[in-house]
């Protein structure tokens, strides 16, 4: 979530948590290379992903690599304690934001455009597609969970979650507003658009569904009115369901 504020020290012992299982490494850069090419192959280049498991956006890149058996190396970064304002993160991301991907000498913000880096160039275009119809059919989705869905549900959450994560007085009321008329059109429409589908793009899973389901990891919490969207619940049970998306949970958000 983008407008959650930042308070130090708040929930940054949570940090790591069950991420470990998308391997966290801190040492070198070069030694991690050489590990991660010895174990994806040969010519796999290893790349460097600043994130928090915390943050939506962050635990979608971390599901993502997870998913795809990706090995890059972690830099736990929890911006919800300032960790994204030193000096040393600004040089890498100047707006202090995460996820970050570096590459060599790429640097990729933006947690959709991740996404599609990291399939493209060390997935096999697995969670992808290789038609430009299908690219097209997962692209819209990217553009709507940042353009649309993301705000919407921001509007309606940013107090519950700065409270659940130390962010705010715990005593601090909190409303959760589920009528909330931009919340409700998107609702709507993911609703019936899932209405006898499977997955959000394509008849499989792909990195559009990570993203559109990376919003939903504080809902479970904040009592999102799933009988009211039957069609968002069950493929959001069947996210809930991979193995990448309940092993990069981590506390709060562990339902
Ligand atoms: N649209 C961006 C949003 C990035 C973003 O706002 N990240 C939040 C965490 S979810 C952050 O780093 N906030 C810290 C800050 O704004 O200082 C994306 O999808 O990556």
């Amino acid at each position: 979530m983008a407008t959650v504020k930042r308070s130090a020290g708040a929930a940054g012992a949570t940090a790591g948590g069950s991420v470990d299982a998308v391997t966290v490494r801190a040492g070198g850069a070069q030694e991690h290379a050489s590990a991660a090419e010895s174990r994806m192959g040969m010519g796999t280049r290893m790349f460097t992903l600043y994130t928090t498991p915390l943050s939506a956006n962050g635990r979608k890149v971390l599901a993502v690599c997870r998913h795809l058996g990706l090995d890059p190396e972690v830099k736990l970064i929890n911006v919800y304690s300032g960790e994204g304002r030193t000096p040393a993160y600004l040089r890498i991301h100047p707006l202090g934001k995460i996820p970050t991907l570096v590459d060599g000498h790429l640097t990729v913000w933006e947690s959709n455009a991740v996404l599609q880096f990291m399939v493209e160039a060390h997935g096999g275009n697995r969670l992808w597609s290789r038609e430009a119809k299908g690219r097209a059919a997962i692209v819209r989705w990217l553009y709507w969970e940042t353009a649309e869905w993301q705000p919407a549900l921001v509007q309606v959450l940013t107090g519950f979650v700065a409270r659940e994560l130390g962010l705010v007085d715990g005593r601090t009321p909190v409303t959760l507003n589920w009528s909330d008329a931009r919340f409700r059109t998107q609702a709507e429409f993911l609703e019936l658009h899932l209405r006898g589908r499977e997955y959000l793009a394509l008849d499989e899973l792909t990195i559009a569904d990570f993203s559109v389901a990376a919003m939903m990891m504080y809902v479970r919490r904040a009592y999102f009115p799933f009988s009211e969207f039957p069609a968002i619940a069950a493929w959001y049970e069947r996210i809930e369901a991979l193995e990448a998306w309940r092993s990069t949970a981590v506390e709060p958000w562990t339902y």
